[in-house]
C-alpha cells in the first residue's frame, strides 16, 4: 500500500479511537486535521516535545510568556512523561478550545498549581499566587514598591477564594470560586486562547463542507459572548 494511503488510514483509525471518548468535542474531520497538524508540528515524531509544543502555543495562540507556556505544557501532559502524545494533544485541545467551564477550571487549576499536599493532591499555594501575580504585574512598573502591591493582591485573592482559610487553594475552592464568578477562571494569568485566536484556529481545522453551510455565524456569536466573560489581561 502506498505510504500516503497507509498514513490516511492510520489517522482515520486513531481518530475513531479518540472519538469514542465522550470528552472529545470535535467532529471526525476536526480530529483528523488536528492529528495532521500534530504530525506537522512534531516533524512526524510519535510524541511532541516541550519546545515544539511551545512553538504551537506561540505561533498559533499568540502566547509569549515562557512561564505560562511551560505550565500549559504541563497541563496538557497528563501522564507527566514530559512529552505530548496524540491522545493528550486531541483531548487537551478539546478542553483548551471547547471545554465546559468545569473542564476549563480543571485545566487552569493544573496550569496554576505548582505545589502539592501529597502525591495525589495539588494546590495553589500562597507562593504560587505570589509568583504568578508578580510575574504579571512587573510588566507594569509603578512608583510604589511592586512587591507590596503584589502582596495586597495575593491577600485579596485568598480572602475571596480560600474558603477554609488554610492559606492555599484546593481544586474544590478554586472550582467553586470560578463557578460563582467565571471571571476568576484566568485570575492568575492568561492560559486559555483569546476568542479571536480560538476562532481562527477552529476554522483552520474544521470540515470544509461545514464552512460552506453555516458560515460560522454561531461561532462568532459564541466568541463574542465569551469575550465578555473574559477578564481584560
Ligand atoms: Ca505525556
Ligand atoms: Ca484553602
Amino acid at each position: 500500500m502506498p505510504e500516503n494511503i497507509q498514513n490516511k488510514l492510520n489517522i482515520s483509525q486513531i481518530a475513531d479511537k479518540l472519538l469514542k471518548d465522550a470528552s472529545v468535542r470535535f467532529s471526525k474531520c476536526e480530529v483528523e486535521n488536528l492529528l495532521k497538524l500534530f504530525s506537522k508540528c512534531s516533524r512526524d515524531a510519535e510524541k511532541m516535545d516541550r519546545m515544539r509544543f511551545r512553538d504551537v502555543l506561540h505561533n498559533m495562540f499568540e502566547m509569549t510568556d515562557d512561564m505560562l507556556m511551560d505550565r500549559t505544557f504541563k497541563a496538557f501532559d497528563r501522564d507527566n512523561d514530559s512529552l505530548i502524545s496524540k491522545e493528550e494533544w486531541v483531548k487537551g485541545m478539546s478542553i483548551y478550545l471547547k471545554g465546559s467551564l468545569e473542564e476549563q477550571a480543571k485545566f487552569c487549576f493544573d496550569v496554576y498549581s505548582m505545589s502539592a499536599v501529597n502525591a495525589t493532591e495539588s494546590v495553589i499555594s500562597r507562593e504560587d499566587i505570589h509568583s504568578m501575580l508578580k510575574h504579571c504585574l512587573v510588566k507594569q512598573p509603578t512608583e510604589e514598591d511592586p512587591d507590596e502591591g503584589v502582596k495586597d493582591l495575593v491577600d485579596l485573592m485568598l480572602k475571596k477564594m480560600d474558603f477554609d482559610k488554610d492559606g492555599r487553594l484546593s481544586y474544590e475552592e478554586y472550582r467553586r470560586s470560578v463557578v460563582e464568578d467565571p471571571l476568576l477562571l484566568e485570575a492568575f494569568g492568561p492560559c486559555l486562547p483569546c476568542p479571536k485566536t480560538r476562532l481562527v484556529f477552529l476554522r483552520s481545522i474544521e470540515d470544509p463542507k461545514m464552512k460552506k453551510n453555516n458560515g460560522n455565524s454561531g461561532e462568532v456569536v459564541a466568541a463574542a459572548a465569551e469575550s465578555k466573560l473574559r477578564p481584560v489581561p
